[in-house]
């Protein structure tokens, strides 16, 4: 019958498995059992194999998931940011952040393509940026490798943001050497831009890190509107008289009053008025 051992799952390409079991890579299949129950092994999921038929028996309990990338069990997520193609976006930057304090993960922005704009260009992100360090989200810039290395290390962190912003570039960067033991990276080379086409996970020593495909729309499991409305700290400071208040057309707004006295980024109350909006019409998130 063989034996039963314990790994983590590294990679997903369709319904193969890529489990790293001690220091091997065991490529598995699931016996269908799974996928009655519809929990299918994600990447970053740890899982019982049989080491002999070569099949996933079970998923062990996760400590989180997030949905665009689809993965489990991370520790911190970097959010990676261009400043020019693509274009900064605040809207997708709150979105992801909204994702990740839902789900309790530690979020990092890091900048992007800071060569691509001029100074008085860059002058105008400075003021965004600081409100976002103020709000306790660390800001790094793609091209300060050994802070990034730091911060990677004893977590498992997920690269996540728009295609083409450069998560692949800068994982090739940080590992320059690396003999990656999950395996090969794959990249499709295209128009001079490599692209990722699946999850995968990066081993280096104490560092886990998952390079994801971009992707240019975000879905979201079904979450509470409560639990967006929450998910913007700032809010919190400024408690409203109701404390069911959704800070949308109700009078007598704390948040609303701060972000007429300039104490909020507007574009932060703008992407949550539209996050909110967005139930009304989809009844999901
Ligand atoms: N000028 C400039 N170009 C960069 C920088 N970082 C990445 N690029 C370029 O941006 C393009 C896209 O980078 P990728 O690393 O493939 O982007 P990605 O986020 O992995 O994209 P997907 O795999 O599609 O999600 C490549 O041509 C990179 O050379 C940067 O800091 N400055
Ligand atoms: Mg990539
Ligand atoms: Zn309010």
């Amino acid at each position: 019958m063989g034996i039963t051992m314990t790994g983590q799952v590294v990679k997903v390409i369709s319904n193969q498995f890529f489990v790293l079991v001690d220091d091997k890579i065991i490529e598995c299949k699931e016996r269908g059992k799974l996928k009655k129950l519809k929990t299918l092994p994600l990447v970053g999921d740890f899982v019982v194999v049989n080491t002999e038929t070569k099949t996933i028996e079970k998923i062990l309990e996760r400590k989180n998931m997030i949905v665009r990338p689809n993965v489990a069990n991370i520790t911190q997520a970097f959010i990676v940011t261009s400043f020019k193609n693509p274009d900064f976006s605040t809207n997708l930057l709150d979105k992801l952040l909204v994702q990740l304090e839902i789900n309790h993960i530690k979020a990092v922005i890091c900048l992007t393509k800071r060569d691509l704009i001029n100074n008085l260009e860059y002058k105008k992100y400075q003021e965004i940026l600081k409100y976002y360090e103020n709000l306790g989200y660390p800001v790094v810039f793609n091209t300060e490798l050994s802070k990034i290395k730091k911060m990677l290390e004893n977590e498992v962190t997920v690269m996540t943001g728009q295609s083409g912003a450069g998560k692949s570039t800068l994982l090739n960067k940080l590992f320059k050497d690396l003999n990656i033991k999950t395996g090969e990276v794959s990249y499709a080379l295209g128009r001079g831009k490599h692209t990722t086409r699946h999850v995968e996970i990066i081993i280096h020593k104490n560092i886990k890190v998952l390079d994801t495909p971009g992707f240019s729309a975000l879905s979201f499991l079904n979450y509470e509107k409560e639990d967006v409305r929450d998910s913007f700290k700032e809010f919190l400071k400024y408690p409203c008289l109701y404390k069911d208040c959704m800070h949308d057309k109700e009078s007598e707004c704390m948040v609303k009053k701060a972000k007429d006295e300039g104490k909020i980024l507007p574009s932060r109350y703008e992407n949550y008025l539209n996050f909110l909006h967005e139930f009304d019409t989809k009844k999901r998130w």
